[in-house]
């Protein structure tokens, strides 16, 4: 498929517009016969734009050109954490785009400065549904409203993901409760 597209890319008589629905038709082939959209961080939870929930997610799974949160606005609903806890961050590949994730942390309240906690190299190489890999939160953090992002830049389609989750991280929060939240 990757040798496809760069033997469209060498024939000059194709237009930037066909190669784009060349391109969209290769996404919806390789996302056939799994879930709708493409991926996405499944916990902790992330900002969902009204309606998608009862939509199979479609918005939340799939590409965005828009930085920093995909078009999704800080929200109350916050997952509790303590300062250097080890995190299971998780998530699932509805169609293998293959490339990299990066698992930031914005740490003022204004989903701006972002900082890479984490790079996972191929972290698209396979669908499925229950990916995940331990992220370490700062120890000397505390804030009532963190904003944690998965961001994957699809290597194959060249599409970027984005899915943020609005967190706190404060000492006094009872461990267990901050697993399970
Ligand atoms: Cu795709």
């Amino acid at each position: 498929m990757y040798s496809f597209t760069k033997f469209v890319n060498k024939n000059r008589k194709f237009t930037r517009a066909s190669k784009f629905f060349i391109k969209l038709a290769l996404c919806f082939l390789i996302i056939t016969g799994t879930v709708a959209g493409h991926g996405s961080m499944t916990f902790p939870k992330p900002r969902i734009p009204p309606g998608d929930e009862d939509n199979g997610l479609t918005i939340t799974r799939g590409p965005t050109k828009q930085y920093p949160c995909a078009g999704n606005k800080k929200t109350t609903t916050l997952a509790n954490f303590r300062p250097g806890q080890l995190l299971d961050v998780k998530w699932e590949i509805g169609a293998a785009h293959r490339g990299s994730c990066a698992i930031e942390l914005s740490t003022n309240g204004k989903d701006t400065d972002f900082k890479v906690l984490k790079t996972i190299d191929d972290c698209a190489d396979q669908a499925g549904k229950n990916f995940s890999s331990k992220v370490k939160l700062p120890s000397r953090v505390n804030c009532n409203s963190c904003t944690l992002r998965f961001r994957w830049k699809a290597d194959i389609t060249k599409e970027l993901y984005l899915n943020c989750a609005d967190i706190r991280i404060n000492s006094k929060i009872n461990s267990k409760r901050s697993v399970f939240f």
